[in-house]
């Protein structure tokens, strides 16, 4: 029995976490889940990368967009237009349930990894998904045209257009780790980081704490959501380049250099090997992009037996 943490935010990040949810027993499957994208709106908590999760392990996700709900509907988004309400921020009546559902609990007095759990029980996901913290922490994307932009402003309003110029974690020095998730961490034998935007979706988790030496004493390995020099979905590529860093799989395991053992590149990136390998970190090739659920499975196979003949510190 090999207990795997997985570290995700974002579509990405979900996508993979179905395949390993295909390919372990449930209970030996923990997902730590980036939380800094959460804000509030309209009144309700909004956790997206934690829906995101767990409506691809409910398999009830919406496969095109990759967020929300399928069969989803906009009765109340659609009446909320011809108030001239807000309306950057889609929420369909599905997707809706569960923000009023979350938003009750944690006024109720519970604390996100609990509501999490409810939530999980209730739409019959059997993984364990973890917020990074029960603290909020938000992310605040610097841009040039606009300045400080709450991440989901920065992302969906703006559709990450506004030229980037650095972010921080508001909230993160005093955000603390569930007792259980720090469990979860120590009995793990591999982690998994991953193919999520390293930046706002990784290093958000990797922040909280002593997580970051903490994960550094497990064997850990990262996926890259870079292929090409273009990342799948979302602002990363595009972020690299507004840090004048030209974006490659080589470029992402450096970000994680001194937490991973092992790096798990598109074979396309091949030539990128033995720079990884300089840093101290084993590459492995293999087909990284998941169109659809054979592949998402397939690709966790790769990385779960790739891990499993790795050592701490290679
Ligand atoms: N992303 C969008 O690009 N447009 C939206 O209108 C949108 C609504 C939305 C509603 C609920 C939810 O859980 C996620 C939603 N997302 C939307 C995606 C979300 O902004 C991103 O998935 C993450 O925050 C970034 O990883």
């Amino acid at each position: 029995m090999t207990k795997v943490v997985a570290l995700a935010g974002g579509v990405g990040g979900a996508k993979l976490v179905y395949g390993l949810a295909k390919i372990l027993p449930a209970g030996d499957l923990t997902v730590i889940v980036n939380t800094a994208d959460d804000f509030v709106h309209f009144g309700l908590n909004i956790s997206p990368d934690l829906d995101t999760v767990m409506y691809n392990l409910a398999e009830i996700s919406n496969e095109q967009t990759g967020w929300g709900r399928q069969d989803e509907t906009w009765n109340c988004f659609a009446e909320l237009d011809k108030l001239e309400s807000v309306n950057w921020f889609k929420l369909g009546d599905r997707d809706l349930a569960i923000h009023l559902e979350r938003t009750k609990l944690l006024k109720s007095g519970l604390n996100l990894s609990d509501v999490t759990t409810m939530l999980c029980n209730k739409l019959g996901v059997e993984v364990c998904i973890r917020p990074m913290s029960d603290d909020i922490v938000h992310t605040i994307v610097t841009t040039e045209e606009y300045g400080d932009l709450p991440f989901q402003d920065y992302f969906v309003k703006y559709h990450f257009e506004p030229k980037y110029i650095s972010h921080r974690f508001f909230g993160i020095h005093s955000a603390k780790i569930n007792p259980d998730t720090r469990i979860a961490i120590q009995n793990s034998d591999i982690i998994i980081i991953c193919p999520s935007n390293p930046w706002l979706s990784v290093l958000p988790i990797l922040a909280v704490e002593d997580m970051k030496q903490l994960i550094s004493q497990k064997l850990c390995v990262a996926v890259s959501p870079i292929v090409g020099n273009e990342a799948i979905k979302g602002p990363a590529a595009k972020i690299f380049r507004e840090m004048n860093i030209n974006p490659s799989a080589f470029e992402v395991a450096k970000i994680y250099q001194g937490v991973i053992d092992g790096f798990i590149l598109d074979k396309v990136d091949s030539s990128e090997c033995d720079l990884i390998r300089a840093c101290g970190i084993i590459p492995m090739l293999t087909e990284t992009i998941m169109k659809d659920k054979y592949s998402k499975e397939r690709l966790a196979k790769d990385i779960f037996d790739f891990a499993s003949q790795l050592k701490k510190g290679n």
